[in-house]
């Protein structure tokens, strides 16, 4: 871990195994630039424990605004569909044209699967708002984090909260570690999926 100041994660004493763990990955498509690094840097340190490829669901929905369904369904096991494979997903990651802001991107058009149906052990919700003119980022930013606090709370299933609320676009690069200086945050989610996940399994 690359923090040296005051703020961010701090590194766990406990080096948490991930092999046995199943964890989902819902993000949204809205800056996509960014989201696409900060799924990639939760990807890798999901592996880095340990979780295994298999073990890894990737759903995409359009905004932040339908996070918190999507990770209350993927939950419940009631969506069926996933993409099939993180390396085909993270290259339907790159989305048409480069912007970092505006409409959301396509959907990737890689083949999908049916998910077995065996529990998540924890899901991160990744999404990236960044302040526009109007109240839209207000709106959505409080209604998405109680609603995805709400969702772990109701299932007992850990939603690692992966929302970026940037109040600039410089912001948002900064965290998903695209200027000299950033840090990838999707990297610390990942890490915080596989300790949750880890933690609630003893704990049940
Ligand atoms: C509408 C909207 C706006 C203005 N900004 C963002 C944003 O910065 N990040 C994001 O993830 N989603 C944004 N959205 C889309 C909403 O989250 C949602 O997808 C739509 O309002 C449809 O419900």
């Amino acid at each position: 871990m690359s923090h040296t100041g005051v703020k961010g994660l701090s590194e766990s004493p406990v080096k948490y195994d991930g092999s046995s763990l199943r964890v989902a990955i819902v993000h949204a498509r809205w800056n996509s630039t960014v989201i696409k690094e900060l799924v990639a840097g939760c990807v890798a340190k999901l592996k880095e424990r340990g979780v295994k490829e298999s073990n890894i669901v990737i759903q995409s929905v359009p905004g932040s605004f339908e996070l918190p369904l999507a990770c209350a369904k993927v939950i419940s096991g009631s969506h069926v569909q996933a993409a099939s494979n993180v390396t085909d997903l993270l290259g339907g990651l790159s989305f048409s044209g480069n912007s970092r802001s505006g409409t959301p991107a396509p959907a990737p058009s890689t083949a999908v699967v049916t998910m077995p149906n065996e529990p998540f052990d924890a899901v991160v919700a990744i999404g990236v708002l960044i302040k526009g003119a109007t109240m839209h980022f207000e709106y959505i930013s409080d209604a998405v984090s109680h609603a995805l606090m709400k969702v772990q709370l109701d299932t007992g299933v850990p939603v690692i909260f992966g929302v970026l609320t940037a109040l600039t676009e410089e912001q948002a690069l900064e965290r998903a570690g695209l200027t000299p200086s950033g840090h990838n945050h999707g990297e610390d989610w990942g890490l915080a999926a596989v300790e949750m996940g880890s933690h609630v399994r003893r704990w049940r």
